[in-house]
């Protein structure tokens, strides 16, 4: 099939696009190349020293035969030419990954508030309403996020998959049961922007019969595929950085180095993990079943396995020996909370998850190995603060 990944220059649009790539599709990666400018903004860089697009994908020609194309184009602004394209091209499937996606950066100040916000909204609103607008009959999958949820409850009660079955009493009180869209929780303006993409999908779908997947899915961890690891050339993204580095890579990182790992709080937290190598194996599971046109926008909880922190924590501890540092949380989140995900969809369609407990930390510890001395250590300390109290707060005690 011919796929266009918006966002194909990103951390996980990358291997996506090679994944595909390989396994014979036609991949045309639609990006604005805004998240290199925002390394440029931050005064940050990948761990891994990332080619430019055009070198990634002469290089992926080079050691596999296979053609990639690319097209610089911003989705939130350029309506006209998203819609052009399609037009010009009729792709079968659209995966959407074109989203500014790092919560600390959305909190960073008011203008990354009103940034993430536009590109998110914007960004979506447009490739809805271009598949509209061409009434070509095209599977949009998304990149979602597990923090729709809101991660859970004190209790384990079970995330279902998007959706939640209620009983409701009627006015002449009869009980009836119906199945609603899981309420959102979001805990960060960007998170905020995944809940408000999911309305417009429920609106797409039912007004207009798109074919819409929302894969909810957890923190990817990890660096390299099979695909990526062809040639240094193809190398994927790694962020470690205080905004845009998550958490399992940042600890794989400072244990690399000898610095404490920064857990925020107790570690209490609990969340979903995925390796980036079945994000990819995810989304292609997800576009070989789309949903029919006129159901429902299928949403599917793309994770793996739930961990808390100062879990993660003390099993880096236990391989490297570092140490570990309980730092006050910059972000307003729940300290501690449980998390139980259904995912038995992407199950039934064959994954199998790659779970921690594989030797993938050795992989990871192997790139944050050989790539250390790039690490610039005064950009790990996560200085964007959920609320203006915490900030003052945490000035104060420095
Ligand atoms: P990333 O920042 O590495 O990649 C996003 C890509 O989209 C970048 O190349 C950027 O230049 C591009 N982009 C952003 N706005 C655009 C626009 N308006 N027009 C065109 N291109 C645009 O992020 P990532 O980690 O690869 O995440 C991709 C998607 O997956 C995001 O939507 C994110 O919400 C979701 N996701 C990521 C994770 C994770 O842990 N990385 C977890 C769950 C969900
Ligand atoms: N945390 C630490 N120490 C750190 C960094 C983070 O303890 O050094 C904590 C945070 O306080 C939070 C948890 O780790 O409790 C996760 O933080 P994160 O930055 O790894 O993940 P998050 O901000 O939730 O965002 C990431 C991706 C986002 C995706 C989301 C999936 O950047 O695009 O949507 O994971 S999920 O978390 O399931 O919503």
């Amino acid at each position: 099939m011919r796929v266009f990944i918006l966002g194909g220059d990103g951390f996980c649009g990358w291997p996506t696009a090679l994944h595909l790539s390989k396994l014979g599709h036609d991949v045309v990666i639609i990006d604005n190349l805004s998240r290199r400018r925002i390394d440029l903004e931050l005064g940050i860089e990948s761990l891994t020293p990332i080619c430019t697009i055009d070198d990634r994908i002469n290089a992926w020609f080079e050691v596999t035969g296979h053609v990639i194309r690319f097209i610089e184009l911003d989705v939130a602004r350029h309506f006209d030419e998203l819609t052009s394209l399609l037009v010009e091209e009729k792709p079968d499937s659209i995966v959407h990954f074109a989203e500014q996606r790092a919560a600390p950066y959305s909190m960073k100040n008011s203008r990354t508030k009103n940034y993430t916000t536009f590109n998110n909204i914007c960004g979506t609103h447009n490739v809805l309403n271009a598949i509209v607008e061409v009434q070509q009959n095209i599977h949009l999958v998304h990149l979602g996020t597990m923090g729709v949820y809101g991660y859970g409850h004190e209790e384990p009660v079970p995330i279902p998959e998007g959706y939640l079955d209620v009983q409701i009493r009627t006015s002449d009180d009869r009980q009836i049961t119906d199945s609603i869209v899981y309420p959102p929780n979001p805990g960060s303006v960007y998170h905020m922007t995944k809940t408000m993409d999911a309305q417009m999908f429920q609106y797409y779908a039912k007004n207009d019969n798109l074919r819409i997947t929302d894969l909810h899915q957890g923190i990817v961890w990890g660096t390299q595929t099979r695909d990526t690891s062809l040639d240094e050339r193809l190398v994927n993204r790694f962020d470690y950085d205080g905004d845009y580095g998550t958490v399992l890579n940042r600890f794989l990182m400072q244990a690399a180095v000898g610095l404490p790992l920064t857990v925020h709080g107790t570690g209490g937290q609990t969340r979903a993990f995925i390796h980036i190598t079945d994000t990819c194996k995810c989304i292609e599971y997800a576009l070989m079943n789309p949903p029919s046109a006129g159901a429902r926008p299928t949403i599917l909880n793309q994770m793996a396995e739930a961990r808390t922190l100062s879990d993660l924590a003390k099993d880096i501890q236990l391989i490297t020996g570092c140490e570990i540092d309980n730092l006050p949380n910059p972000r307003n989140e729940a300290e501690e909370n449980d998390l139980v995900v259904r995912n038995d969809q992407l199950r039934s369609f064959g994954w199998k998850p790659t779970l921690m407990e594989d030797s993938l930390f050795l992989e990871v510890t192997e790139i944050t190995q050989r790539y250390r001395n790039r690490a610039d250590h005064s950009k790990i300390q996560c200085i964007s603060y959920w609320t203006k109290h915490t900030q003052e707060q945490q000035t104060i005690n420095q």
